[in-house]
């Protein structure tokens, strides 16, 4: 059976959970035919995108959907670009923090995903979920691993639809800072239905 992969992160910045984790665990084993190849990353500007490589190397997954904590946000966003900039808040967690650089000084300003983004937000609606496309992953990690996914595999001539998803905060992170979530089983719902959009749109 064909395989999907289909990563989530590590916590980072002081929390002891982080939902992309958490929602990627509890997904089935298949969905729409395909068999989850789940991932968890560390959230290392070096490392994630090096342990995502030799993944894809090693399993020649036939998509690719990274997940990862955007806290503060509303809804579920599946992000539209990648682009060729680091610039760190707070480091990540091998005290790396990069300021204004690029990813790649030789690579283009940008990738767009190759996920059907518009089809994944109105599955992720239909199945009761608030979903949006988003036109920026950020500066951090995140849009690094999404950048340097789609960098990668331009490089390499490899068609392999791939993109990222950005998951709210679960209610149990902002119990003492009231900011926006979403349940797990909200997040499992989202994912689903993007995973058999994703699924669809590659038999
Ligand atoms: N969110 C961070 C990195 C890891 C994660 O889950 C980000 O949005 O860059």
């Amino acid at each position: 059976m064909q395989q999907i992969l289909i990563t989530g992160f590590e916590p980072f910045g002081g929390e002891t959970i982080n939902p992309s984790w958490e929602a990627v665990r509890i997904l089935p084993d298949t969905i729409g035919g395909y068999a989850l190849r789940k991932l968890r990353l560390p959230v290392s500007f070096t490392s994630a995108i090096r342990e995502l490589e030799k993944s894809v190397r090693e399993n020649s997954p036939a998509s690719i959907v990274c997940i990862g904590q955007a806290g503060g946000r509303t809804a579920v966003t599946p992000e539209r670009i990648g682009i060729n900039l680091m610039d760190a808040r707070i480091p990540d967690n091998d005290g790396f923090s990069p300021v204004e650089a690029p990813i790649d000084p030789n690579g283009p300003d940008a990738y767009f995903s190759t996920l059907p983004v518009t089809a994944i937000v109105q599955a992720m609606r239909k199945a009761g979920v608030p979903a949006q496309a988003s036109l920026s992953a950020g500066t951090y990690v995140c849009n690094s691993l999404l950048y340097g996914t789609l960098h990668f595999l331009a490089q390499n001539g490899l068609k392999i639809p791939a993109g990222f998803i950005h998951v709210p905060f679960l209610p149990q992170q902002v119990l003492a800072k009231p900011q926006p979530s979403l349940t797990l089983e909200q997040l499992q719902t989202a994912l689903t239905a993007a995973l058999e959009t994703i699924a669809a749109a590659l038999s």
